[in-house]
This record gives structure tokens, C-alpha cells and sequence, in this order.
């Protein structure tokens, strides 16, 4: 793919200043399509080899791409939060997932909604409480199911769909975007997937995706986690010893070697016959390939990363697909001209690095989250932006696409200059980051700090610290902390980690 970067060559007076409305004299849209662990490394659009998603990159290819959009809580409800509000998880509460996010506090769709916008939330929504600020919602409950999943309504219902989750959802966005919305209004729309969250269930139309196929193979799937501070040794994420053999691997014969003893797949129960007839049709004799194999050590890691990138790649073809049919309804309808349309997801994700999956950590994979925006007569088509942005930056960028003000409290930035090719020269060049769940995968809490060439953590519970040199170690395998010769660098960074939790206030 041919990509023209045009950051800092094309300054503010190619593309004068945002006109209030679109190039057709309305007002701007907003579309968020936004999955769940979808991996920056899974989207063709940013130049892997791993799979195709031709519908998202039809983002990039006519808006931009974001290589460094950072998250400040690499995890799904911290994240969501995040987005709604503006703020770090400390001030809007969502700290992990166990937490009810707090209905009543400020967010960026109830003040579109009272600037005339018409919101509405579908699919994937996790924060416990009911969504606020939405004229209409349908939402899964907590993680949902891939199949025949429940749906929660405003009225207090809640019904069970029968058919593929990623595919309802698409249906539901777009039966609202034709006949539920008033089309003389703007309007804010959320698609939200579950997939490709764990457990990775394929529909039934990709199940035979990849057959045959060997996928390539992270470097670092037998990490040792040599050269890193111990909370990196004491995961409980790897694809060796923690995937469980009924619901991650699919090979229920199995369920009783898995970490955590016997297991099962709850998305298998809920299939309806002919479901589950296909799903053994596709699994069976690959299972019993598997058996007659037998494969055993670093074979069998093999194999089983082979599974796990297979299920979690043809979960995110039926995304991409449904990204599609929303993006083709709005150019067919002339709705794409005035609308600003999103693709992200709530964090990055393991396939396989470090011999990982989840998410969590400060490190690169699972830090970054893939950003694209299309938004015509603003965007440079095929541009690509390095600026450090963040989840923390989307609430104040959609209050002033549809030219709001943006309240004094929210803690990150407006995009639209970035989106405009400007180089603002107060952008952030530090970031700042703070995980905090404790329990499932065992990642110690830390806080840390990236900049455009540092990772710098500090695992607070046992006072341990990490500094990578992502310039010369792109794949942060060996901590330089200790180093004499980046003495100088840690002694900056933990100056700049005190500054940025006193400017966020997270100093509790
Ligand atoms: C579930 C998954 C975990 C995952 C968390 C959080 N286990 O507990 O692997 O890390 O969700 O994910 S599973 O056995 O239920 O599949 S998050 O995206 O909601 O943060
Ligand atoms: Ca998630």
C-alpha cells in the first residue's frame, strides 16, 4: 500500500481552519465503531502480514491512521470509561472492571444530546451500570455472547437474538441509521463488538477461514522473560501453560488438562443444533488431526498458537465485514460526506508476543490501540499521524467536531488540529499511563510513562522498574533501568512520572 505521511509538510493553510459544517452545509456525524481487543497487528491497514480487513482499511485509505494512539488502562471497562468521559480512570472511577461506572457524571454524548445531537449505543458496552446520554441503546450484557447473544433494552427487557453477535450488531446499526434516527437531526452512533474478545468463537461462515494455512509466528513466542523485572515472569497469560483446552482451544476431549482444571465452552451450549452441527464439522477432524499428532513441547505451543490466531482472525473478518456494510450504507446514502467516522478498539492485544495473549501491560502491544478516522474535506486522504493521542483525546475531539465546548476538566485534548495535518507545537510528548486490576492474569499494578522513544514502569507493589529503549530494542526485551548509561534518562523520566501524576491528580 502507497501512504503519503503529511504531517508537519502540509501545515495549517492547506486545509484552512474546520468549517462548522461538512462541504454539503450540514452539520458533522459521528460514527465509533469500536471492537473489543482488536490488535493494532490485525489491521492490514497498519502494514502486517498477518490477515486482511479491507472494510477498515477503507478508513484509512481515504482518512488517517494513528501509529501511536495509547491507552491510559490497558484493559476493556477502564477503557470505555475513558472514552466517555475524558478523564483518567482515577477521576471517572472505572479503575478496573470490577467497578459500576458512576451513571450520573458528565459525558461527551449527554452534552451532544443537549446540543440537539441524537446518540445511541449498540452492542458491547460492559460498564454495569445502564448507559446514560443515549436517546436509544441496545447493549450486551457485561461480556455477551458470540452466540444467539441476550441484548438488554432501555425499558428494562432483555431479549435473546438468535444468530452470530457481530453480525446483529451490524444489523442493529444500521436498521437505527435507516428507520430508527430522525434524519433531520446530527447524530452520534457507538457499533460496539464484542468480538474478537476471548473466547474467540468464529461464525459460521469463517469457520474454514486460514484451513490449511500456516500463520507466521510471532519472534518472541518462547520469551523467557529474561531481562525484565519479575511481574513479567509471574503472568498467567501465555499461550504454553494458560489457555484452557475446552474454551480457548476447542478441543473439549481435553477440558480436564486445562489450567484450572476441567473447563468448558458456555458459547458452545448456547448454539442451536444446526450451529453446533457446522462448528463440529469444522472442529472435529481438525481435533482429531490434533490426537493423532500428538504434538508435545514447543510442537504443541505451536499448534496451539495456530488455533488461537486462526479463531481470533476469522472473529475480526466478520467485524471487518460488518464495518463494511455500515460504511457502504453511509456513501450510499450521501451520509458520508458529513460524517466523522471512527475505528478503534478498547486496547491493544497479545497474538503471540512474548507467548502471550490478553492485554494489561505497558508494553507496546497491548499499550497501543489501532486509531482511524475518515472525515472528508478535513483529512488528507491516506495520511498517517505519529503524534502520542489516546483514547483520553476522543471526548474532546467529537465535542468539537460538532463545535461544543469542551469542559475544563477533561483531562486530554482535541484531535482536530492533528486531523487538519497541523503540527501543534503544545501537543504531548509524554504520556501517561496506570493500570490497576489485580487477580485474573496476575499483572502487578503499575504505573509508567511513555514518550516517543521510552517505556518507563514502575510496579509499584514491589517498588521494581522497567525502561525500554523502544529505539534500539523495538520488541522491549531487556529492561536498560539498571544501565549507567541511561542514568541520565531515568532520573529524567522519574521526574516526568511525578509531573504527570500531579497534573492529573493522581496523586491519592
Ligand atoms: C474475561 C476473560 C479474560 C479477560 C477478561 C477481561 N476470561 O475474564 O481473559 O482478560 O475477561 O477482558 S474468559 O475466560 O471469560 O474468557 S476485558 O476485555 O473485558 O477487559
Ligand atoms: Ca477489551
Amino acid at each position: 500500500m502507497n501512504r503519503r505521511s503529511f504531517l508537519g509538510a502540509v501545515g495549517a493553510s492547506a486545509l484552512a481552519a474546520l468549517p462548522a459544517r461538512a462541504q454539503n452545509g450540514k452539520p458533522w456525524n459521528i460514527v465509533m465503531m469500536f471492537s473489543d481487543d482488536h490488535a493494532w497487528q490485525a489491521v492490514s491497514a497498519y502494514g502486517g502480514n498477518l490477515n486482511r480487513t479491507p472494510q477498515i482499511d477503507r478508513i484509512a485509505h481515504r482518512g488517517m491512521r494513528f501509529d501511536q494512539c495509547l491507552v491510559t488502562n490497558s484493559i476493556c471497562a477502564p477503557s470505555r470509561a475513558v472514552v466517555l468521559t475524558g478523564k483518567h480512570s482515577h477521576l471517572n472511577g472505572v479503575v478496573d472492571n470490577a467497578v459500576r461506572f458512576n451513571p450520573d457524571q458528565q459525558t461527551f454524548p449527554k452534552l451532544l444530546q443537549k446540543a440537539g445531537y441524537q446518540t445511541a449505543m449498540f452492542g458491547k458496552w460492559h460498564l454495569k451500570s445502564d448507559p446514560t446520554g443515549f436517546d436509544h441503546w441496545e447493549v450486551l450484557p457485561g461480556q455477551g455472547s458470540y452466540y444467539n447473544p441476550d441484548f438488554l433494552y432501555a425499558n428494562g427487557g432483555k431479549r435473546r437474538r438468535e444468530g452470530y453477535v457481530t453480525d446483529i450488531i451490524g444489523d442493529i446499526s444500521l436498521d437505527w441509521l435507516k428507520n430508527g434516527r430522525d434524519p433531520n437531526k446530527p447524530f452520534l452512533m457507538f457499533s460496539q463488538h464484542k468480538a474478537p474478545h476471548r473466547n474467540w468463537m468464529p461464525a459460521p461462515n469463517k469457520m474454514w477461514m486460514y484451513e490449511g494455512e500456516n500463520l507466521p509466528e510471532p519472534d518472541t513466542l518462547f520469551d523467557n522473560y529474561e531481562g525484565r523485572a519479575t511481574p513479567a515472569r509471574l503472568n498467567e497469560m501465555e499461550i504454553d501453560r494458560h489457555m484452557r483446552w475446552n474454551h480457548d482451544m476447542k478441543v473439549p476431549e481435553w477440558a480436564d488438562k486445562s489450567f484450572g482444571g476441567q473447563d468448558g465452552n458456555a458459547e458452545w451450549a448456547r448454539m442451536t443444533p444446526e450451529q453446533k452441527r457446522i462448528w463440529d464439522a469444522a472442529y472435529g477432524p481438525r481435533n482429531a488431526e490434533l490426537f493423532k499428532n500428538n504434538p508435545q513441547g514447543k510442537d504443541l505451543v505451536r499448534w496451539k498458537y495456530q488455533r488461537y490466531i486462526k479463531d481470533y482472525l476469522r472473529c475480526i473478518s466478520s467485524v471487518d465485514d460488518n464495518v463494511g456494510r455500515v460504511l457502504s450504507y453511509l456513501d450510499s446514502e450521501g451520509l458520508a460526506e458529513n460524517t466523522l467516522v471512527v475505528y478503534s478498539s478498547d486496547q491493544g492485544f497479545y497474538l503471540g508476543e512474548h507467548g502471550w495473549f490478553d492485554k494489561r501491560w505497558i508494553y507496546e502491544e497491548s499499550l497501543r490501540t489501532p486509531l482511524l478516522m475518515r472525515m472528508p474535506g478535513v483529512i488528507e486522504p491516506g495520511s498517517v499521524n505519529r503524534h502520542l493521542v489516546s483514547n483520553l483525546d476522543l471526548a474532546e475531539t467529537f465535542l468539537d467536531v460538532a463545535r461544543q465546548p469542551i469542559p475544563g476538566d477533561m483531562q486530554g485534548a482535541s484531535m482536530l488540529p492533528l486531523l487538519r495535518g497541523e503540527n501543534p507545537k503544545d501537543w504531548r510528548q509524554s504520556f501517561y499511563f496506570h493500570y490497576y486490576e489485580k487477580g485474573v492474569h496476575n499483572v502487578a499494578p503499575h504505573r509508567g510513562v511513555r514518550t516517543d522513544r521510552y517505556t518507563f514502569a514502575h510496579y509499584y507493589e514491589s517498588d521494581e522498574w522497567e525502561l525500554f529503549d523502544n529505539t534500539r530494542d523495538p520488541k522491549q526485551l531487556r529492561s536498560v533501568y539498571a544501565d549507567e548509561a541511561y542514568q541520565s534518562v531515568v532520573k529524567e523520566l522519574k521526574a516526568e512520572l511525578e509531573r504527570l501524576r500531579v497534573l492529573y491528580k493522581d496523586t491519592a
